[in-house]
């Protein structure tokens, strides 16, 4: 009998495929330094039984009507943005994530970011580097506390919490917005559920860390940039798009807040002469949230179990 056969979107290391070797077969997308151009996805995905893809892949209505053999599609992410949910149940396509195995990683980098615009951590790399360490005087470098701050988490998911617990460890006061309430931060972490309106004002440090959908396309306006603190730090680790990151320019241009630290933003990857690259008060990251070693690992394999239970009619394990 034909083996199931799997397209992968981006090269993986062959030993992950090695304990699937036998019952599936596989090609991927080899390049490391460019992505999948979009026909030739659509081109690979016809034969395919399965499909393990990451976040700049569109899974819409032309990717299924390119994939009639499809049964699964495993993203290599918690987030589902890229992924039309409505178009996989008319072609009965299941799809998956990665929920859990990156929460603990990606809270480390979201509080590292927090830590870096804060103290200033990258410009002080650059200071020593460039030969500028010429003399001690008491401003130098001089960041702004951590400690007994308030920190304000938008999005109180997984990796929100695990942002609360890091925070509680460094003393800091935890306001948060979620559409429902997390009794469980609340009771554990004395988080305190506040309106979207309201934590942005009180918040020293504003996080967002809330999944891209209608709703939240733009939360981070205009508005809600000049409702912040002129002291606040704006760290986003959650998707582009729910900023305006023009709004976002003119708010670090014009000091209307003090700094922010982003690993995502509306185009991925960011054109390098893009206003925030010039700012001195911005610390960029190229989308690494979940990105050790370790972590990477997990979610690769545990999109292939998704696979691999699904194509063998056991269902998926995380289902979208
Ligand atoms: C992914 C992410 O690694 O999980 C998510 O939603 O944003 C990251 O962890 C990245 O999006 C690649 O797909």
């Amino acid at each position: 009998m034909e083996k199931a056969h799997i397209y992968i979107t981006r090269k993986i290391p062959e030993v992950m495929l090695q304990p699937f070797q036998s019952a599936f077969s596989f090609r991927m997308w080899e390049k490391e330094d460019e992505p999948v151009p979009r026909e030739i996805l659509l081109e690979e995905v016809r034969n395919a039984d399965a499909v393990m893809c990451v976040l700049s892949e569109k899974i819409d209505e032309e990717f299924f009507l390119a994939a009639p053999k499809v049964k699964i599609v495993a993203n290599m992410a918690v987030g589902y943005d890229n992924m039309d949910i409505q178009a996989a149940k008319r072609h009965n396509v299941i799809l998956t994530n990665t929920p859990d195995v990156l929460t603990e990683t990606t809270a480390d980098l979201g509080f590292s970011l927090l830590m870096a615009v804060a103290r200033r951590i990258v410009e002080a790399n650059q200071f020593i580097k460039k030969n500028q360490w010429k003399n001690w005087s008491p401003l130098l470098l001089a960041g702004t506390d951590i400690h007994h701050k308030t920190i304000g988490i938008v999005g109180m998911g997984r990796i929100g919490e695990a942002i609360a617990r890091r925070a509680k460890g460094f003393n800091m006061d935890i306001v948060y917005h979620n559409r429902s309430r997390n009794k469980e931060a609340e009771e554990r972490l004395q988080a305190i559920w506040l309106p979207f309106e309201q934590l942005i004002q009180e918040a020293d440090f504003v996080v967002s860390v809330i999944p891209l959908t209608d709703e939240t396309y733009h939360l981070f306006d205009e508005l809600a940039f000049k409702k912040m603190k002129d002291s606040a730090i704006f760290i986003n680790i959650s998707r582009g798009a729910v900023v305006d990151e023009g709004a976002l320019v003119n708010a670090l241009e014009s000091n209307q807040i003090r700094a922010a630290g982003l690993d995502v933003f509306e185009k991925e990857p960011i054109a390098s002469n893009h206003p925030l690259m010039n700012l001195e008060n911005v610390v960029c990251l190229p989308h690494i949230g979940s990105a050790t070693k370790e972590t990477r690992e997990k979610m690769m394999a545990l999109c292939l179990e998704n696979i691999d239970s699904v194509l063998r009619n056991q269902g998926p394990k995380t289902p979208i």
